[in-house]
């Protein structure tokens, strides 16, 4: 671990905003076996308080209360015993609390939620419940928010919930999700970011968690781990994706190409260099990138059954695009150059290995398998003039056969192709089938994985683990106010 790079983060630690919320619920009247539902009337992360009192006569034995508290509506009625998810069930939002005395209780833990249901599991006597109170944190307050005026209302929704996912996952880091797994991953990180220029502005808690990313520890071909953990204290996470390696680097350039902080550039500049290399080491004879172990090293989606060479390749375009335009605009001219001759030879490479003779994005590496992953990211990646990569984005996105994205981070990589192709109808078209389809769904935040055919999808093969205030998935805030709006 960089003791350096980790003190650099200590020093931008946020001091955590908090504001009381305090929803209106009449004292309610509680037996074994009966529950009462709180709405706190939007979803918040943070701590609950509430007042329980003998409704008569003294209660002369602990109350046991079952408390779950719930993202979005549905969840109020999961059974939560029919669990069968791969992730630990203790990411479910539920509690035995035992209370010994009538009084205030605090419950001793963060939660991320908009419903609370508790249930009495036991109780000699009648109690009430009363005075129920959320202190929900984060990082930025609504009043930070820059104003910006929307006058389609369903654009406006979405900015709204997207604004509200964003907050929320902002606490002491850019978590990816403050349900779970409320860590730091660079996926999430560098979306977030991208949303957090255009809204809030916190510029320190970008460079928080730049330099948390420094101070981690490399594998032996020199990639970063996806994620960290910081609190209470810095691991370094263990499994290296290389295209979150790489969007380290793209967090970097967004960052100096927003701030213009020309000091973190350079602090950073040889742990971004130094990515930015394994993956020209990692090239093959054709000069197209492989992961060095095995394809479980790529993330790209939680699409089921992908392959992800192609998709990778474009990532790594991607970032050196990014890369050179960002260091010669800091001054590293002779590097600039050297980089972007690779570039120009990777793109040449993916011409020639990855694009079929008719202009879809289909190859033999992949398997021949066509998805919106392989031609979203050969476009970003600069490989395509405008007219290809319209031709190959609406070839991969109308062939009712090829894989589409399943996380509202590759849905926004697949919007951002499309506006960079010129497709600026079927962009917003897109966002409102995938966003507005949240939005219709009552939720005021947007999830970890929307697949609108299957709104069960879960990567974790169980739907009651996914996060519904997922970071990855506050990005239309973001596309709104660069692109879309004026
Ligand atoms: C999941 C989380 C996180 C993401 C990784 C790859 O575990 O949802 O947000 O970045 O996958």
């Amino acid at each position: 671990m960089n003791k350096h790079f980790l003190s650099l983060a200590d020093a931008n630690l946020p001091e955590l905003k908090n504001e009381r919320i305090c929803p209106s619920v009449e004292p309610t009247v509680l037996g074994p076996g009966s529950s009462v539902v709180i709405d706190l009337g939007n979803h918040y992360v943070g701590t609950l308080s509430f007042r329980m009192e003998p409704h008569t006569e003294y209660i002369d034995a602990p109350v046991r209360l079952l408390v779950r508290f719930c993202e979005v509506e549905r969840e109020l009625c999961d059974d939560y015993s029919t669990y069968n998810g791969w992730l630990c069930r203790s990411w479910l939002q539920d509690e035995v609390v035992n209370i010994d005395f009538p009084g205030i209780y605090t419950m001793p833990r963060r939660y991320a939620a908009r419903y609370v249901r508790i249930d009495v599991l036991y109780t000699p006597k009648k109690l009430v419940l009363s005075d129920f109170v959320f202190t929900a944190t984060s990082a930025v307050s609504l009043s930070d928010l820059r104003a910006v005026r929307i006058d389609d209302p369903e654009l406006a929704a979405i900015d709204r919930v997207a604004v509200n996912t964003l907050k929320n996952c902002m606490q002491r880091v850019f978590e990816d999700g403050p349900k779970r797994d409320r860590r730091l991953w660079i996926g999430d990180l560098r979306l977030e970011a991208l949303a957090n220029y255009y809204t809030f502005g916190d510029t320190s808690l970008v460079k928080r968690c730049l330099y948390l990313f420094a101070a981690a520890e490399r594998n032996e071909h020199g990639f970063m781990p996806g994620y960290v953990y910081e609190n209470p204290r810095f691991v370094s996470g263990y499994w290296f994706l290389i295209d979150y390696s790489l969007l380290y680097v793209c967090s970097l350039c967004d960052y100096y190409m927003h701030v213009g902080d020309g000091d973190t550039m350079r602090e950073l500049y040889a742990t971004a260099r130094s990515i930015v290399d394994a993956a020209v080491r990692s090239l093959d004879s054709d000069g197209i990138i492989k992961a060095p172990t095995s394809d479980e090293d790529i993330f790209i989606d939680w699409c089921v059954g992908l392959e992800k060479k192609t998709a990778l390749h474009g990532v790594y375009l991607y970032t050196l695009d990014l890369w050179c335009r960002a260091i010669s605009a800091a001054g590293y001219t002779e590097d600039a150059a050297y980089y972007s001759d690779l570039l120009s030879k990777g793109r040449e490479a993916a011409r020639c290995h990855l694009v079929s003779a008719d202009g879809r994005v289909v190859n033999d590496r992949d398997g021949g398998q066509h998805s919106v992953h392989s031609a979203a990211w050969l476009t970003l990646g600069g490989v395509f003039c405008e007219d290809e990569a319209r031709f190959a984005l609406d070839a991969a996105m109308t062939d009712e056969n090829s894989l589409k994205p399943f996380t509202p981070y590759m849905h926004h990589y697949a919007v951002e192709a499309m506006l960079k192709a010129g497709m600026n109808k079927e962009a917003d078209a897109y966002m409102r089938h995938i966003w507005g389809g949240m939005v219709k769904t009552g939720t005021d935040t947007f999830f970890e994985a929307y697949v609108p055919a299957d709104p069960d999808f879960s990567p974790y093969d169980d739907r009651k683990v996914n996060s519904m205030c997922h970071a990855w998935s506050c990005t239309p805030t973001y596309l709104l106010r660069k692109y879309m709006i004026s």
